[in-house]
């Protein structure tokens, strides 16, 4: 890189730590192209992070979430928070609107200095879009917003773990899930810091919140309590609550040392990635030693955990 590269990348990342939100928007619009002084941007920042909460918001096309964090902003703002949020748009038909959907429903902040709001477009990510995600949240952080927010649909793998690298997982529902419930089992629940059944105002909410509560206490005893409530985002009813139930299970999850934190967020997605690699390469596997697991599996010597195991011990050697 030339001289006069390096030194515009120095500048940049001096104007984004002082706060200039311009400069914080260029570096995202670099991270987010892939630009080649993207690593270097990452890099100079590095010192900087760790010190802002981040809070994930998920849920299905249009149950709130969007309504829900402006709501949630108000809130924070009384606290003299700043906040920042990512709304990762997932350029799907039925929620193709997002990104001016977003601007509009959070407009209210729009001249409100402590409040940033940014859309990262889920195409074309070379590192992938959650690689992607947890740079801008570095980025941001390292701004220096107190609280950083992010916003995605839980429709897909990458969205789920894009809200599993916040601190805290808020799982947005609106009222009469029906048939939904299933599909809210099937991966979303289990990744719930708290559940929000929002749009209360609407008939059924109470039913919804009682379904939630018992599909809870469907999961292992040994879990953790996840806290269930109703807001109106529309009106800020149940939003205060809300906000003060998102700081306890901050202050729990600080306790278990369950918050991820700047090195933890690669890590889990490494961590991620592997796993996913691995299963691939398993699956296919005509190596002997799968052959003779398979076989002592089948035989009942061997559990499948315990098959897993020795097979992983053995690549790790
Ligand atoms: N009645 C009622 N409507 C609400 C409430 N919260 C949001 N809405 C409405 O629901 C619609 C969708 O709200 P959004 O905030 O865009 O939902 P979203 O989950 O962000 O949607 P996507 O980003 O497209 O997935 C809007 O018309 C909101 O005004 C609520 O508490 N009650
Ligand atoms: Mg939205």
């Amino acid at each position: 890189m030339s001289n006069a590269a390096n030194d515009d990348t120095a500048e940049l990342v001096q104007r984004l730590m002082d706060g200039q939100r311009a400069a914080l928007a260029r570096a995202i619009t670099h991270i987010e192209s892939g630009a080649s002084l993207a690593p270097r941007i990452l890099g100079a920042i590095q010192s900087a992070v760790g010190n802002a909460r981040v809070i994930g918001f998920t849920g299905a096309p249009g149950v709130g979430k969007s309504t829900l964090i402006n709501a949630v902003i108000r809130e924070l703002r009384k606290r003299n928070k700043s906040v920042a949020v990512a709304a990762v748009d997932p350029s799907s038909p039925i929620s193709g609107g997002a990104i001016l959907g977003d601007r509009v429903r959070m407009g209210e902040h729009g001249s409100d200095d402590g409040v940033f709001i940014r859309s990262i477009s889920s195409r074309g990510h070379l590192g992938g879009l959650s690689a992607t995600t947890a740079q801008v949240i570095d980025l941001m952080d390292a701004a220096g917003w107190d609280v950083v927010v992010i916003e995605t649909v839980g429709a897909g793998q990458s969205e789920v773990e894009i809200a599993q690298i916040a601190d805290i997982s808020v799982v947005v529902c609106a009222p009469g899930l029906g048939d939904d419930v299933q599909a809210i089992k099937a991966g979303i629940l289990e990744i719930a810091d708290v559940l929000v059944v929002n749009k209360a105002d609407q008939p059924l909410a109470d039913q919804t919140c009682k379904q939630l509560v018992a599909m809870l206490e469907l999961r292992h005893a040994d879990r953790r309590e996840v806290p269930v409530l109703t807001t109106v985002a529309t009106s800020g009813d149940g939003v205060e609550r809300l906000v003060k139930v998102i700081e306890q299970q901050y202050q729990e999850n600080v306790e278990a040392t369950r918050v991820r934190g700047p090195v933890q967020r690669f890590q889990y997605l490494i961590a991620n990635a592997a796993g996913r690699q691995l299963q691939e390469q398993l699956a296919t596997s005509s190596e002997k030693a799968m052959h003779d697991m398979c076989a002592r599996v089948s035989r009942g010597e061997l559990s499948v955990d315990s098959a897993a195991r020795s097979l992983l011990e053995a690549m790790l050697r």
